[in-house]
């Protein structure tokens, strides 16, 4: 027999942690985590742990032959700076890696006769603004709106939500009878700010590092101008959205990418935001023209108003109560 089991993979980066510690409280299904890396120790007990790649074929048939998944939390990706450096292994990872966890997915939903649900963060690098003048304009883009990337890992992460979609509704379309398909959903994020952990390889990271830096006692020079304008998230926020996404019932769902936002500060409001915490922090702005232009072909802000609508989307952090109740008291324990 196989064994149930919740899937999360890239499950030792920053949202993992967290995921792990909420589905771990919240359900009774067992959780298969899978990562390159080693977990942080703090949740290695609640979960099965494989050190293993998710582009080794071997691996995810030994996957299917000893586990039944009734969901799939996607998390592994390579993000939007470190992508640039790299684009070929990192279409490799968010790509490859994705189909074929849909082709996994796809497998167990016909096996078992039912669906698979398969759980996706996309990101606000999915859109491209061309200009500033363009951004300011369309102030909260709406999910269809502006989807032209810059980014490999923009482009990769819009693929791979056209790639859910078609697991969802048009594969096989062809055979005689359809079979039961993926339950792909989608949540698009802002940037994603963590009092536990320090993000690596993305571009928003500029917000959660000034944070860290402060809390340290450290300088830190932010690579975007202070004008510079996205929406961020607190990561207690994101993990809401991933799971009531996933609980929401199949008759409310009626698009499978949902954009999700709660917050969103230019790089000086940011400041302002982190100096009112920590008044000797030294916070200066030596931009880097080409990551900034990265920044600012992103949306200055998401409309999440069909996930308010269709499964009640609504975050528990505005930016006051971000900073006040979750960001600085856990960030200040961390550090002293
Ligand atoms: C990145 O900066 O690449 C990520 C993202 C916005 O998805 N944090």
């Amino acid at each position: 027999m196989r064994k149930k089991a919740i899937l999360i993979t890239g499950a030792a980066g920053e949202i993992g942690h967290a995921l792990i510690e909420a589905l771990s409280k919240n359900g009774k299904t067992p959780l298969l985590t899978l990562d390159l890396e080693p977990l942080p120790e703090d949740v290695r007990g609640l979960t099965t742990h494989w050190e293993a790649d998710i582009l080794d074929q071997k691996l995810l048939d030994r996957l299917v032959s000893e586990y039944e998944f009734d969901a799939i939390y996607h998390l592994a990706a390579l993000l939007s700076t470190r992508g640039e450096f790299s684009p070929g292994i990192t279409h490799q990872v968010n790509v490859n890696g994705t189909m074929g966890l849909l082709r996994l997915a796809a497998e167990q939903s016909e096996w078992r006769q039912k669906p698979v649900q398969f759980i996706f963060p996309s990101s606000i690098a999915v859109y491209g603004l061309p200009d500033l003048e363009t951004k300011t304009q369309y102030a909260r883009v709406r999910e269809w709106e502006w989807n032209y990337p810059r980014t490999m890992y923009g482009a990769n992460k819009l693929y791979c939500e056209l790639l859910g979609i078609y697991f969802s509704e048009y594969y096989r379309q062809l055979a005689a009878e359809q079979p039961v398909m993926v339950d792909f959903r989608a949540v698009r994020f802002p940037g994603l700010i963590s009092a536990f952990t320090i993000p690596s390889g993305g571009t928003s990271d500029y917000g959660p590092e000034m944070l860290h830096a402060a809390a340290k006692g450290e300088p830190y020079a932010c690579f975007v101008r202070p004008d510079v304008r996205i929406p961020f998230m607190a990561m207690p926020d994101a993990i809401k959205a991933l799971l009531n996404l996933a609980a929401a019932p199949a008759e409310a769902i009626c698009q499978r990418v949902y954009n999700v936002t709660s917050f969103s500060l230019s790089a000086e409001e940011f400041k302002g935001w982190v100096l009112k915490f920590f008044p000797d922090a030294e916070i200066t702005h030596a931009p880097d023209l080409k990551r900034q232009a990265i920044v600012d072909s992103w949306a200055a802000d998401m409309d999440d108003s069909a996930a308010r609508r269709d499964w009640g989307w609504q975050p528990d952090y505005d930016a006051q109560r971000a900073f006040e109740e979750y960001l600085v008291p856990n960030i200040t324990k961390r550090y002293q």
